[in-house]
């Protein structure tokens, strides 16, 4: 799944695809570079974001989503909003990705796709001082609780999400990713997103042994390597910024276990 933020300050891109043609562009690259979904969002949720007004969110996407889904790309929309999500849907959106997990009625009444992600509080709190007993077991609880929910509502397809770095420390998301296997055992197919995440921009400067964080565009490695991880671990998707690296990557990956 390659992303397109239309959005004038997401953590990573924020204003590079602000405009509309410019998005679309963006958009049909990554399908050329091999991405099967482009995820289109219009209101940043990175740490600290203040929500964006409907009306506004509405201006930033629905063009991007017509367009693209005109072209015969799989869109899905990033959004937290019903009516976000039912305009995107009526112009060609096949899947709600909802980082709230809160829209699964929604994907019902659409007939969409629905992935429920998980969430501590919300963006503007949810860094402040995460706290869990057990994070994979309550995780994998409120997602499994959350997508049999959207599937009792009709949503067509449920997928669950761990959402790294959503009210998650460093050892939080390492704990999540290092036991996805909880997650594929609740039988639901899993999306990850670590794509350009700050606790890879961590990691990184620890590799580097310096105290200097790389910016969000400087951390392909971490990137690429957590979403091989991730899909060798039994995730079905991967949400990613650098979609040609990570499909370079995956086929390195793919001949290797196709020869073992
Ligand atoms: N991460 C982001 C946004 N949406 N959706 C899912 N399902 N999983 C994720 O991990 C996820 C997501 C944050 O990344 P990005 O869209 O690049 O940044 P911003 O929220 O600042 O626009």
């Amino acid at each position: 799944m390659g992303v397109v933020n239309v959005t004038p300050d997401s953590f990573s891109d924020g204003g590079r695809f602000l405009d509309h043609q410019a998005a679309i562009a963006h958009g049909r690259s990554l399908v050329a570079q091999g991405a099967d979904w482009i995820d289109v969002g219009g209101e940043s949720t990175r740490p600290h974001a203040e929500p964006v007004p409907v009306d506004e969110e509405l201006r930033r996407v629905i063009p991007v989503v017509e367009a693209l889904s005109a072209d015969g790309v799989a869109v899905s929309i990033d959004t937290r909003k019903p009516p976000v999500a039912e305009a995107a849907v009526t112009a060609g959106a096949r899947m709600i990705n909802d980082v709230s997990a809160s829209l699964g009625a929604v994907a019902g009444a659409t007939g969409a796709a629905f992935v429920a992600m998980h969430m501590l509080g919300d963006p503007r709190t949810m860094q402040a001082d995460p706290a869990y007993g057990d994070v994979v077991a309550e995780v994998r609880d409120f997602l499994v609780d959350r997508a049999d929910a959207a599937g009792a509502a009709g949503a067509r397809e449920v997928w669950i999400d761990p959402g790294i770095g959503f009210g998650k420390t460093l050892d939080h998301n390492l704990d999540l990713l290092a036991n996805l296997d909880a997650l594929v055992a609740t039988g639901y197919p899993v999306l990850v997103g670590t794509s350009r995440k700050s606790t890879l921009g961590t990691l990184a400067a620890r590799a580097d042994r310096t105290a200097t964080v790389p910016p969000a565009g400087d951390r392909l490695e971490g990137s690429v390597a957590t979403a091989t991880w991730s899909l060798l671990r039994g995730a079905r998707m991967v949400r990613v910024h650098e979609v040609s690296a990570t499909v370079r990557a995956l086929e390195a990956c793919d001949r290797v276990l196709a020869a073992a």
